[in-house]
């Protein structure tokens, strides 16, 4: 059974007390790995080692900073197969969406951060006759990153590569649910011959290992993506301490649908915005409004469509989707399902647990589900599921749609199917979320600003935003003589 290290100042080590815990396949319910349960001494070596490592690291040119993360992207690369059947048997997830976006987005991760430092440097404004200011941007030194179980090595990159490009030093800490990625990424750092103790890696759970990140005073900032309540936690902790925060939180992301639509087009986006990885995105659309004149239409071609949708042994090629992360998370799912017909919806398919045979026996594996008949108000249409479930509801118009989608705690993401460009763009401009899509889903330019409002978090992420959180700048202004 592999043993999961620690990497800290360079090596994979055991955690100071010994302790491991159980890692689970969801596929199978078996164990098959065991994860550091990591402790504050633990993270104390890890902060040690990137404060020692700091001064060198920084003082490399972005051009050599880029160089390191390059060789790392490249040997995500080459050990795609490998990392994407590690991630398919930790998640659950199907292992051709693993090989096609889980994998491939890590190493762009690297690759575009790489890429990127090297047009990074400073502002000048100059006041005409008066003087020049020049702004300066330094790497902050220490910062946490802390990352999710939805989307692994995607999301656990997505913060490292920016915050090592600008010239910081790193004490990252995966899910405990999700290890195994972040493990194998280690060891690429190790080929990639990244200088000790610049990439830290400490495994264990959120309460211990997390905190013990968010807490240290050394740590100056810390880059967060999980559940909102989390998040709450975290801000508690590291706002008194004025470290810089970034938090992408949950999310209940709508999906209006007009008349007017490509329906076909639609119809196909909309099958993959609702159910990928389960439904497991945080971007994922679990509100579906649809223009009355076409709801009837839309909802039964929804329904036929997710009945076809393959649902098994997350190893098969042709599986759509593999189990849910967690039993625990099954439940939750499923308690949700529940709840939704005692608040009055109507289950037109789906949400049941699926048996499978053999092996995935043990497996948390659900039917996806579709539900109509749900006021705006009611828990379902109000708290974020994170599972392969949608509800679907007709409105009349624009007005009507705006003010249900506005009307949750979350503004993360929202999707808008219309061939009226004019409706598209007034739309877009009232909706409260950070990202709205127009006729698509998930298409993503990693130089845009990538994060939500209200309950969905604070800060951005992506391009420029991703530097600017990583650093701080400083004006340097000059009188003229
Ligand atoms: O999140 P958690 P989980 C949401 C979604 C999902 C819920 C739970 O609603 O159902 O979060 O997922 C660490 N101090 N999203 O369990 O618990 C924890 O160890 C410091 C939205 O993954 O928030 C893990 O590494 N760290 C989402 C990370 O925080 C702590 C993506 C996330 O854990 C901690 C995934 C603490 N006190 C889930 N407690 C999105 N928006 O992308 C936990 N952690």
């Amino acid at each position: 059974m592999v043993k999961i290290q620690n990497y800290i100042n360079g090596k994979l080590i055991a955690p100071t007390d010994g302790q491991y815990m159980d890692n689970l396949n969801p596929a199978t319910g078996e164990i098959y790995s065991q994860v550091p349960k990591s402790h504050a001494s633990d993270v104390e070596d890890a902060v040690a080692a990137a404060q020692a490592a700091f001064p060198a690291w920084s003082a490399l040119t972005n051009e050599e900073r880029s160089n390191y993360l390059m060789r790392i992207s490249k040997l995500i690369g080459e050990n795609l197969e490998e990392l994407a059947l590690a991630e398919s048997i930790d998640n659950g997830k199907p292992i051709t969406l693993a090989r096609t976006v889980d994998i491939p987005r890590s190493q762009s991760n690297f690759e575009f951060f790489a890429k990127f430092i090297k047009d990074w440097g400073k502002d000048e404004f100059e006041d005409m006759g008066k003087g020049m200011n020049t702004v300066h941007y330094s790497p902050l030194g220490v910062v946490g990153t802390i990352s999710p179980w939805n989307l692994p090595l995607y999301l656990f990159t997505w913060k490292i590569a920016p915050a090592l490009a600008a010239g910081n030093c790193v004490v990252a800490k995966p899910s405990e649910i999700t290890p195994m990625t972040a493990f194998l990424l280690s060891r690429a750092c190790i080929r990639a011959g990244l200088p000790e103790g610049v990439l830290n890696i400490v495994h264990g759970l959120g309460p211990k290992a997390g905190q013990a990140i968010i807490e240290h005073p050394r740590v100056k900032a810390i880059s967060f993506t999980g559940g909102t309540s989390t998040g709450r936690q975290i801000a508690a902790t590291a706002a008194p301490m004025f470290k810089k925060l970034s938090l992408e939180l949950g999310g209940k992301n709508p999906v209006i649908i007009f008349d007017d639509c490509d329906f076909d087009d639609m119809m196909s986006t909309t099958l993959r915005s609702s159910f990928s990885n389960n439904g497991q995105i945080c971007l994922c659309g679990s509100r579906i409004y649809v223009h009355r004149p076409i709801y009837e239409k839309f909802r039964d071609e929804l329904v036929k469509r997710t009945q076809f949708i393959k649902v098994g042994d997350p190893l098969a090629e042709v599986t759509d989707l593999g189990a849910v992360v967690s039993e625990n998370h099954l439940k939750k799912i499923q308690s949700y399902i529940n709840l939704a017909e005692v608040e009055g919806g109507t289950v037109l398919c789906g949400g049941e647990q699926v048996s499978l045979k053999g092996d995935l026996s043990g497996g948390f594996f659900m039917r996806p589900a579709v539900i109509e008949g749900l006021s705006i108000s009611c828990r379902t249409n109000q708290e974020e599921i994170f599972g392969p479930v949608v509800t679907i509801t007709p409105f009349d118009s624009e007005e009507e749609a705006l003010f249900l989608a506005n009307e949750t705690p979350y503004g993360l993401a929202a999707t808008i199917w219309t061939k009226n460009i004019n409706r598209a763009h007034r739309m877009a401009e009232h909706i409260q979320a950070g990202i709205v899509w127009i006729n698509c889903w998930l298409l993503r330019d990693l130089r845009t600003p990538f994060g939500g409002i209200k309950q969905s978090g604070v800060g951005r992420e992506g391009g420029w935003e991703a530097f600017r959180f990583f650093t701080e700048p400083k004006n340097v202004c000059v009188k003229y003589a």
